[in-house]
């Protein structure tokens, strides 16, 4: 093992093997050096590098996720910032701005594929099962999305854990309540920020109509964006800010680069990465 020396060194510059750093000290009595690794560092000394931050941007269809989200990813990384892109469901088809990005996840898991297929229409599930589904594709991503965020990547997922409760909820499966649907997530990496693009159904079908996956019929959107209100007045809307997406792409932009920005130079960025709580 390498170990850097900070400060109170053997004298010799850079890097040492750890037995010589240990065998000088022993014969010289010089205090211990401090290292990267040391256990219990003075106070003034170099702190642990900071992690990642996890933001998440949510909203009904055509809302300007995708949009928003290559934006917000190429504003960071210009910043300086390592960014990580990711998206779910996994496998759904691609959108015309994620042609122009890179870093993306694989997007053809198995589990990916299946949701695929049913949003396309060419498979059938029942509810639980292509809930379940949903979620397991989250979960096979989940060590992933830790591990980028230790080493100080910043982490911006296109639709998370809350697409998955209230499409599923929206449903009006009676056995299949918001409450009911939260199960699976609980443990998950908890985002630090998710910013919900709200518009109006009417207004999100001007920019080109819905198309004809599963769920976008104007009543399932309608129902979608009621729950998605109810969600924020839970304990999974602490993290979350409604930012008005019926304006302009620019004005959009703007907003969740701020909001973005608030959360990276927070207090939170000192504290581990949370999981969603039961
Ligand atoms: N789903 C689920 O059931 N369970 C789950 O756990 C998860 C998802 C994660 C696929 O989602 C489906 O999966 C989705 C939820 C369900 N169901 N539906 N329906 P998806 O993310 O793959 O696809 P999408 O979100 O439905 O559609 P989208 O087309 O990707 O929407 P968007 O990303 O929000 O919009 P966009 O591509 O950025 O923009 C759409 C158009 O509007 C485009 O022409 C833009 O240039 C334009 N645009 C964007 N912003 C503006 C502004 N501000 N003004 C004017 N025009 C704009
Ligand atoms: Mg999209």
């Amino acid at each position: 093992m390498l170990i850097v020396h900070i400060n109170g060194g053997s004298g010799r510059e850079g890097l040492e093997a750890e037995g010589a750093t240990a065998y000088s000290r022993k014969r010289r009595s010089l205090p211990r050096p401090r290292t990267f690794h040391d256990p219990n560092p003075p106070s003034s000394g170099m702190s642990a590098p900071e992690r990642g931050a996890l933001i998440v941007i949510e909203g009904l269809d055509r809302a300007g996720k995708s949009t928003q989200h290559g934006r917000l990813c190429q504003n960071l990384e210009s910043q300086g910032h390592t960014v990580k892109r990711m998206r779910f469901p996994g496998a759904s088809p691609c959108p015309h701005v994620y042609a122009l990005t890179h870093n993306t996840e694989d997007r053809t898991t198995p589990i990916g594929k299946s949701i695929d297929a049913y949003l396309k229409g060419e498979s059938q599930q029942e509810d639980h099962v292509i809930h379940l589904l949903f979620s397991a594709n989250r979960w096979e991503a989940a060590a992933s999305i830790r591990n980028a965020i230790a080493e100080g990547t910043t982490v911006v997922i296109d639709r998370y854990y809350y697409s998955g409760i209230v499409y599923s909820a929206a449903k009006g499966n009676p056995t299949l309540s918001l409450e009911w649907a939260r199960h699976p997530e609980v443990g998950l990496p908890l985002p630090d920020l998710c910013l919900f693009l709200d518009i109006t159904p009417e207004a999100a079908a001007k920019r080109g109509g819905f198309g004809n996956e599963k769920y976008e019929t104007s009543a399932m959107q309608k129902r979608v964006r009621e729950l998605f209100y109810d969600l924020v007045k839970l304990s999974d809307g602490r993290g979350m800010r409604i930012l008005d997406a019926g304006r302009s792409i620019e004005e959009v932009e703007k907003d969740v680069a701020d909001r973005v920005e608030e959360v990276i130079k927070s207090s939170r960025m000192s504290q581990e990465l949370g999981s969603i709580p039961p």
